[in-house]
């Protein structure tokens, strides 16, 4: 493949509707922004696109959920999405907007032109309506019980219980969320994509790289999971996929008589690239279609998996319908990436919120990406823990990189007042010349690493080189050496120095914040992807400043608190989500005999972490009670108090316990259990009711 004239890189455009966290990062907007800054590094022509996707229901239902309104929402969420990622210092040349002016004039034209070209067959069909809200309603709109697993909050794209993926005709009892009520079938047209008709050259696209028989892009470099996923669903068949929605909030189906109706979020979004293209050339004198309609230019978009089918099969079958457009060259998604044991989660609160880290870690950006890159689920799916967050910032960034880096500062400062030494006249041995081998070596592999998309090994190999510095230094101890061979010593300081500049080139990508912190403090102010192949960047006579502790250590502290901040967020979910039981009868209520007992005797249960057991005045007998309340309550505390009792739970054996009945407590936000008194006086066996 020969080079092409301009890059096109894009990042998923995320939806408007809630923070971004760190799986979105380490997903696709991070592994794009190392490779923009590796490309720009190395002078190349680059459009680097972003935005909120503002359309869809997942906006909508926000939205009603907040008692909000579809703009009021996207409004709060752009301008918050966009401030995080600034600040994390993943650098759009542009972050625009799908509800702006500019991309509904964009998509209705994409529209138009297809429909013009015959590509959509018009299809009629019975969809759930909702006759009191007077809408079609979204799939995710309807909720019934599962045919599956008889869950009866099962969506109408997905019951989450089971993990079935549903229609929500299957849905058993369907309700509509708009109103309670149950939705009526109502027919409704759309327009729809027959990608059957598009899958023979798909099918060459993806599997041989070829587009009209021409070699396209070599399909060794796409990544194993995403040829697996696209191949997985061209074998499957590709079915007719409705580009339209019956739906209040979108971009305008153009066409006469479609009022009510907008276009399919999924057509809509990935053409936001080619909007936001547009507005950032038009604002920089550029010209959008150089990016977008020429042979010349590579698309790449970087995304997580579940977006894979959207970005390498539906858009460029729209992209191709319409004529005019490049296609991606590569679309290299990640796989997902998981927090302290679980999946991250928006709805279950299970995440790392950019804008929080930001606040709660001032400065340290490159921490965090350095920790996402060295993680990042590139081919398979990873985890991020504090506890390890915090090794790799303190055994690697700080023992480390931090380290050489000061250490070559200090020694400059202490026998050269800071200005990099002469070497003149100094033979290179066999090992100072394998050293500038090695050198040259790794920066090579950062960049074919980087150009492959292994931003794990890319940031692997530039980190052994900062290790091999360290370990160069601690061999040749040129404080040592300084009094008798002030030659030699002048040698390993020069060579020390050129490793650092060559440093600030490999990881800029990676870590922007700090390598800006090296230049200042080695006065240099270019540095290109190319000047890393000259064996002497700073030369000799250089006046070099000063650098600060590049990274402090990450404490116990902080890492106990932040998964404390997780465990908290998630039982304050938990209990706010808790939903009501079924009904029971008076008759059943009054099966329980529940009073009022008094904690004679507590002592915890050998070998267990979570049970006490209790002796207990019921009024009518003392009995022992074996209860999980260990991590909440001493013994000592439960002592000579009346808490509430379950007295006629039959019997149970718990740990060889004979336990007779059940102490009642409520749990709250922080999950923490706690005994339930009475605010007036109460004896022994009063009776609750
Ligand atoms: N907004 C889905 C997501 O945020 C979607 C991506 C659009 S890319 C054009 O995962
Ligand atoms: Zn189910």
């Amino acid at each position: 493949m020969n080079d092409p004239k301009r890059y096109l890189i894009t990042a998923a455009l995320p939806y408007a509707n809630g923070p971004i966290h760190i799986g979105h990062i380490a997903g696709a907007y991070l592994p794009a922004d190392i490779y923009v800054r590796y490309l720009k590094a190395n002078q190349k022509d680059v459009a680097f696109i972003c935005g909120s996707d503002e359309h869809g229901a997942a906006i909508t239902l926000r939205a009603h959920k907040e008692k909000s309104t579809p703009q009021a929402i996207v409004d709060q969420y752009h301008q918050m999405m966009g401030k995080s990622f600034a600040d994390f210092g993943i650098h759009f040349d542009i972050y625009h907007r799908t509800s702006s002016a500019e991309h509904h004039a964009m998509s209705q034209e994409v529209f138009n032109t297809l429909l013009k070209k015959g590509m959509f067959e018009v299809e009629t069909s019975m969809q759930y309506y909702d006759p009191e809200a007077k809408q079609f309603l979204a799939d995710r709109y309807i909720i019934g019980t599962c045919p599956k697993c008889a869950n009866d909050r099962a969506y109408g794209d997905q019951c989450e219980k089971c993990g079935t993926a549903l229609s929500p005709l299957e849905l058993i009892e369907p309700k509509s969320t708009l109103s309670g009520s149950a939705p009526i079938l109502k027919e409704t047209s759309h327009w729809y994509l027959p990608m059957g008709q598009h899958e023979n050259w798909i099918k060459d696209f993806i599997a041989e790289g070829k587009l009209e028989g021409v070699q396209h892009h070599i399909t060794k470099e796409w990544k194993a999971h995403v040829l697996g996923q696209c191949m997985s669903w061209i074998d499957g068949g590709l079915q007719s996929r409705a580009m339209t929605r019956d739906l209040d909030w979108g971009v305008p189906v153009p066409v006469e008589g479609a009022d009510g109706k907008v276009l399919y979020v999924w057509m809509d979004a990935p053409i936001g690239y080619i909007t936001n293209t547009k507005v950032w050339a038009d604002q920089h004198g550029k010209n959008w279609e150089d990016y977008w309609k020429s042979e010349d230019s590579r698309l790449i978009h970087f995304i997580g998996k579940d977006n894979i089918v959207f970005h390498c099969i539906i858009f460029p079958i729209i992209l191709k319908a319409h004529g005019d457009f490049v296609l991606p060259y590569n679309v290299p998604a990640n796989e997902f990436m998981n927090l302290e044991g679980d999946k991250i989660s928006t709805s279950r609160h299970w995440a790392v919120w950019l804008h929080e880290y930001l606040e709660e870690f001032k400065d340290k950006q490159d921490e965090m990406r350095y920790v996402l890159c060295s993680i990042m689920p590139e081919q398979k799916d990873s985890e991020f823990t504090w506890a390890d967050f915090k090794d790799r910032v303190n055994n690697e960034l700080a023992d480390i990189l931090g380290n050489f880096v000061n250490r070559v500062f200090v020694l400059n400062h202490k026998y050269y007042n800071g200005i990099v030494p002469s070497i003149e006249g100094y033979e290179l041995d066999q090992t100072d010349r394998e050293v500038q081998d090695g050198i040259a070596l790794s920066m090579k592999t950062i960049g074919e690493k980087l150009e492959a998309f292994r931003f794990r090994d890319a940031l692997s190999e530039a980190m052994q080189l900062a290790r091999w510095g360290n370990k160069y230094l601690t061999e040749t101890e040129p404080w040592k050496l300084q009094k008798t061979d002030p030659q030699r010593t002048a040698f390993i300081l020069f060579q020390c120095t050129q490793i650092v500049a060559k440093l600030s080139i490999a990881m800029e990508p990676f870590l922007p914040f700090t390598v800006k912190k090296i230049k200042t403090g080695l006065n240099l102010n270019t540095t290109q992807w190319t000047d890393a192949a000259h064996h002497v960047i700073i030369p000799t006579g250089h006046a070099m400043g000063q650098v600060p502790i590049l990274f402090e250590k990450i404490t116990d502290e902080q890492v106990q608190l932040q998964v404390a901040k997780l465990q908290q967020s998630k039982a304050m979910n938990s209990a706010s989500v808790a939903e009501q039981k079924p009904n029971i009868t008076f008759e059943q209520f009054q099966q329980m005999d529940l009073r009022m007992v008094k904690v004679l005797a507590a002592e915890k249960v050998a070998k267990t972490k979570k049970l006490l057991k209790l002796t207990v005045d019921t009024g009518l007998d003392e009995r022992t009670v074996v209860s999980g309340i260990a991590e909440h309550y001493t013994p000592e505390e439960l002592v000579g108090k009346n808490v509430l009792m379950l007295i006629n739970l039959a019997a149970r054996e718990i740990k060889g316990i004979e336990s007779q009945g059940m102490i009642l407590m409520a749990e709250n936000a922080e999950g923490k259990l706690c005994a339930l008194g009475a605010d007036k006086n109460v004896q022994p066996g009063n009776v609750v009711a």
